[in-house]
């Protein structure tokens, strides 16, 4: 009878391996399955993990047991109501635990280079010590799994690195579902112990506040263009960074990047700061040669230090966490009231009312809330 270890076949994830092993029963004669022709007891090896309990998930998560913490966040991910109501168990039990990172969102359009950046940065960071978590936030990335995952070759230094942890954008669902996702995902990070968690998404539509609003420091990665670039990056967006970072200051784009540099300098000047007490600050760096890597870094420490002194941080935070209460019960109104069997049913001949003049506006409002009202309870 021999102990041997028995192989991971394709079909389990790579993340059951551990589960798989203990799944084996010990003293198993190993065949080419695992099992003997003539052993008498069924086959043991279950396709199927086995369940956790809310008490795995926490020491899992706060032993930084990577295999666990993956299956937190796809249990905070999934949809079915019996997961919420574990993975609500576990965060709660982990909130004390959370809160003790530096939370940095990072934007920029395509190609401007976040993937090559966060490589960039990520490397440094664990050279200085720290465990970083990067997450991404893309509610467009229905199919793909997100664009992180897709770039994994951009980040080929940080994904061998133990000290760092990836994790693709929650795929499906709405931008709510997927802030709800994100927002809870950073939790579980802190509880694993990472201490600064980076939160990518890419520069197009609402994705920029969202992210701005679950992170302590945004930073708007920003290429060197024709002529008319300070038209080009959305006022509002530039309003929502704590600092504008120039990619790509290097080869023969490097004067134009410094040129770009006091241009922005001037625009930011008339811009509404992202954060109160603290200027926007507008920087160089070339993700590919490392420039800049180290003094945007010290930059975000010497914002954390500030803000945390002042209080901005923490009122930040608590205020992030309000909002984020609202938004998820309006989020159920909202839905609760178009999905409603009675608003359904009158919504179309409202509306051609409403076009077609025959109907006030403010009526069919009143008349469709007040069908939700009644016929609910
Ligand atoms: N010269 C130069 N090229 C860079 C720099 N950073 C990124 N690139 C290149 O720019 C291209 C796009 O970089 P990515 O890191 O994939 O950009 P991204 O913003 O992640 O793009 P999406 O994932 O599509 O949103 C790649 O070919 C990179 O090699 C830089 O600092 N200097
Ligand atoms: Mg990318």
């Amino acid at each position: 009878m021999s102990n041997e270890t028995i192989q991971r076949p394709e079909w389990v994830p790579a993340e059951a391996g551990a589960e798989f092993t203990t799944q084996v029963m010990p003293g198993v004669t190993g065949g080419h399955d695992g099992l003997t022709s003539t052993s008498a007891t069924p086959s043991v090896i279950s396709p199927r993990r086995r369940q956790l309990s809310v008490t795995d998930y926490v020491e899992g998560v706060l032993n930084n047991d990577r295999m666990i913490l993956g299956r937190a966040i796809t249990l905070i991910e999934s949809n079915a109501p019996a997961h919420m109501e574990t993975a609500q168990a576990v965060l709660k039990e982990l909130l004390p635990h959370t809160g003790k990172s530096i939370r940095v969102g990072i934007t920029g359009v395509p190609g401007v280079g976040k993937s090559t950046f966060i490589e960039a940065l990520g490397c440094h960071l664990i050279e200085q010590g720290h465990r970083l978590a990067v997450l991404a936030v893309d509610p467009t990335s229905t199919l793909t799994r997100g664009s992180i995952l897709g770039d994994k070759t951009r980040m080929e230094r940080l994904t061998r690195e133990t000290q760092a942890f990836i994790r693709p954008s929650p795929s499906g669902g709405t931008l709510g579902g997927v802030t709800r996702k994100s927002r809870e995902t950073i939790l579980l990070c802190e509880a694993a112990g990472f201490d600064v968690i980076l939160v990518e998404t890419v520069g197009v539509g609402q994705s920029e506040t969202t992210v701005r609003s679950m992170v302590d420091f945004f930073l708007l990665l920003m290429l060197t263009g024709a002529g008319d670039e300070l038209q080009g990056i959305k006022k509002g967006i530039m309003e929502l960074a704590d600092a504008l970072l120039i990619n790509k200051a290097d080869g023969d784009n490097l004067t134009r990047a410094k040129v770009a540099r006091g241009e922005y300098t001037r625009a930011v000047h008339y811009l509404a700061p992202a954060t109160q007490g603290w200027r926007t600050q507008v920087h160089t760096c070339s993700a590919v040669t490392g420039d800049g890597i180290a003094k945007i870094w010290s930059v975000i420490e010497d914002f954390r230090q500030k803000m945390t002194a002042s209080g901005t941080l923490e009122a930040r935070r608590h205020a992030q966490a309000i909002e984020w209460v609202y938004a998820m019960i309006e989020e159920h109104l909202r839905t609760s009231f178009y999905h409603h069997p009675a608003v359904v049913a009158a919504l179309p001949a409202m509306k051609e009312a409403v076009i077609n003049g025959s109907l006030p506006a403010t009526l069919a409002a009143t008349e469709l809330l007040a069908k939700f009202e009644r016929e609910r309870f």
